[in-house]
């Protein structure tokens, strides 16, 4: 039962207690994620501070060369879960190959992909930005993990959620029962339960897409995006838009106010013909944490967690939020409308 007000810990454990066969690496798992977060919720936190101490390309106060925070946090996320004892392989939005364990690190039965820092481009203006995490049971028999363990499709996932390094810090995250939100007390270093049993309402008005590519969009997306536009107050249209420009912070008010992000398919860079979102770090994850508080993530035609993948950095197109929303985009996509 979830109690307002627990630690993330506390909640993870009791969560467990309902699963005999658990072994506590789940709980050891995400614990090693939040401690990521909090290292680099407060570096994000001062990040505008490190030119006007001039840290920027000299040592900081551990002797260390100061980072780009993209960098860091991607340090901080394979270094919190390389010696847990929890993982076999990882995957990362920063680098281009699977990240293997070294010899003397402990192998553990989950393999692990995250964005470090989605939204990166916001950085430099103190907009909220994020880290996405997805988390698959092992498939690979092997000592190591292997590249089958990070390609399975999102319906496979164990557990998923993401941060949000905005007014506040938030943790939100599913194991497949239910998706809670903990906020960081930052006087205690604590992720609180601040939002149990999160619902994403059923409908919405709000859109979020970059319109500034309705020239690159294909004509399916042009007509959802002009119908959503039209006058029709029974429907509550014109729809209001929103738009961050960091998935996280798009994804996360959606979440929790409902309405629809879309991230579709465009002809503005033939290279990335599928849209700009990454399925295992971005959409696979976020399809999971959607789909448990009531809502729906698709590419247009096909359920985002029924995606195959076929490969680490494979990109998608993304339509997610409210049920009513997706489906009615869809309706567009699938030339139904
Ligand atoms: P990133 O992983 O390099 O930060 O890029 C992903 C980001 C998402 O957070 C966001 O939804 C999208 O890119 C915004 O793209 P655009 O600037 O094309 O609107
Ligand atoms: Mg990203």
């Amino acid at each position: 039962m979830s109690q307002t007000g627990i630690p993330l810990n506390r909640h993870i454990m009791e969560q467990q207690k309902d699963y005999p066969e658990a072994t506590g690496d789940f709980t050891g798992l995400l614990t090693q994620i939040a401690l990521a977060a909090k290292i680099i919720s407060r570096e994000v936190n001062k990040a505008g501070l490190v030119n006007i101490l001039g840290f920027t390309g000299e040592k900081n106060v551990q002797g260390e060369a100061v980072k780009k925070l993209d960098i860091f946090a991607n340090e901080k996320m394979i270094e919190a879960l390389t010696y847990s004892g929890h993982v076999c392989i990882m995957g990362s939005e920063e680098d281009a190959e699977p990240i293997a364990l070294p010899p003397e690190a402990p192998r553990g039965d989950y393999a692990v992909m995250f964005d470090p820092l989605d939204g990166s481009s916001n950085i430099e203006a103190a907009i909220t930005i994020g880290t996405i995490f997805s988390i698959h049971r092992r498939i690979s028999s092997g000592a190591d993990g292997t590249l089958e363990d990070l390609l399975q499709p999102g319906h496979q996932q164990a557990a998923a959620g993401y941060v949000v390094y905005g007014s506040s810090t938030m943790l939100v995250y599913t194991t497949g029962n239910g998706v809670d939100g903990f906020t960081l007390d930052p006087s205690v270093g604590e992720f609180l339960l601040s939002h149990p049993n999160i619902r994403t309402p059923e409908r919405g008005s709000t859109y979020s897409a970059n319109e500034g590519n309705y020239q690159y969009w294909h004509p399916e997306m042009q007509c959802y995006m002009d119908h959503i536009h039209e006058k029709d107050p029974a429907s509550k249209r014109p729809y209001a838009s929103r738009y961050v420009g960091s998935l996280v912070a798009d994804f996360h008010r959606t979440l929790l106010y409902g309405g629809v992000f879309l991230y579709p398919a465009d002809s503005k860079d033939p290279k990335t013909p599928t849209g700009k979102l990454r399925l295992l770090y971005e959409a696979s994850p976020l399809a999971m944490v959607i789909q448990e508080a009531g809502g729906k993530a698709s590419t247009g035609t096909e359920n985002i967690l029924d995606v195959q993948p076929n490969k680490l950095h494979q990109r998608v197109p993304l339509v997610i939020g409210s049920r009513a929303e997706v489906e009615l985009a869809e309706e567009f996509f699938q030339g139904n409308r």
